[in-house]
């Protein structure tokens, strides 16, 4: 029996998407439980919507000394994509983060000034993309709960400091820890396996503080040091449009494509876009809105660049970026 599910609960689920932590995500899925009609072809989504609502409640009302721990190593992504900030201390990776996103972290011109990892939400046009803030890495310090950050993460930015006298020394320190955790980082255009995208991070290089005295030979001699395929990118937080060129280069180095959805004889939402990686498929589009249209798609209907408006597509079409998608069922 088909659920027929009224539109209201499909607007209401991607608030799901924007739920911060696990307060709002049980507050948005007994909204969906009071919007979903009673009978029997809903039943399975009725008894879904409340187990999921019955785990988030028992976890969130573990322990405090059990939810501390993991909380201060692990971080949720949430947002259009995860890029992790690493570097040696003092590089300015807070002072980044502070300037591309509302977050207020703490900064010093002394090391370790930030101690636990920190995530902040970037705006970027109509997405949000999440900045994870770290304690550097040196020589002496890389724990291992860093590591396993850098391997989740979707992306990494690593901040160089190129008003340091010799940039390329911490440059080299870090390249050496992450080697020891078998981590290596390569360039947006390098082809990374999947089995393999734990270990080979996709990566931008930003020589930081670009606005000091000699940060021009010294963004010269360090890109001796970088592989082939790297170019660093010169930012100051004192320099608005190298934030503004910085902001698209992280959405770029992401990878990902943005697609709207629309409903049969209404206007497209352009300000919530659903984000997919580069590659995906009309079903990966399907399942996103709900596991209802995966099964049953037909075929959908399609505006966006270079295309008939409006034209047929089947469920393996590969998606492009500002696709406009009708599904039919
Ligand atoms: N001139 C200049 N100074 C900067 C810039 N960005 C950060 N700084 C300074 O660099 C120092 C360190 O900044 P933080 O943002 O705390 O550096 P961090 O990498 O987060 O440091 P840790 O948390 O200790 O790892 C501070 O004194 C900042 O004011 C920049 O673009 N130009
Ligand atoms: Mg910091």
């Amino acid at each position: 029996m088909p659920a027929n599910l009224p539109p209201q609960y499909f607007e209401k689920e991607k608030e799901l998407k924007k739920a911060k932590n696990p307060q709002e995500r049980i507050s948005v899925l007994e909204d969906l439980l009071a919007i979903v009609p009673k009978h029997k072809g809903t039943e399975k989504l009725q008894a879904q919507l409340k187990t999921k609502i019955a785990k988030l409640k028992t976890e969130s009302q573990k322990s405090p000394a059990v939810a501390r721990h993991t909380a201060a190593f692990q971080v949720e992504k949430t947002g259009a994509g995860q890029v992790v900030v690493i570097g040696s201390p003092n590089s300015g990776k807070s002072s980044l983060i502070k300037a591309l996103t509302n977050a207020n972290p703490d900064i010093g011109d002394y090391p370790f000034t930030t101690r636990l990892p920190s995530p902040a939400m970037m705006p970027y046009e109509n997405i949000q993309i999440q900045l994870v803030d770290m304690p550097p890495i040196t020589q002496d310090y890389f724990e291992f709960w860093q590591a396993e950050l850098i391997k989740a993460a979707d992306a990494i930015l690593l901040v160089l400091d190129i008003s340091l006298p010799e940039p390329a020394e911490d440059f080299l320190t870090l390249l050496a820890k992450l080697e020891e955790k078998r981590i290596d980082l390569v360039p947006k255009e390098r082809e990374v396996p999947q089995e393999k995208q734990q270990f080979m991070k996709k990566t931008l290089i930003l020589a930081n503080k670009t606005d000091s005295p000699r940060a021009e030979e010294n963004l010269t001699s360090i890109k001796e040091f970088l592989d082939p395929g790297f170019e660093p990118v010169p930012v100051s937080i004192f320099e608005e449009h190298t934030l503004t060129d910085l902001k698209t280069r992280i959405y770029v180095l992401l990878d990902v494509i943005r697609v709207y959805s629309k409903i049969p004889g209404k206007k497209v939402d352009h300000e919530d876009p659903y984000v997919f990686k580069r590659g995906s498929s009309l079903m990966d589009m399907a399942k996103a809105v709900h596991k209802d249209f995966a099964q049953r798609l037909k075929y959908a209907r399609i505006w966006g660049k270079n295309k008939y408006q409006g034209q047929k597509v089947t469920r393996s079409y590969i998606l492009e970026d500002e696709d406009i998608i009708e599904l039919h069922i």
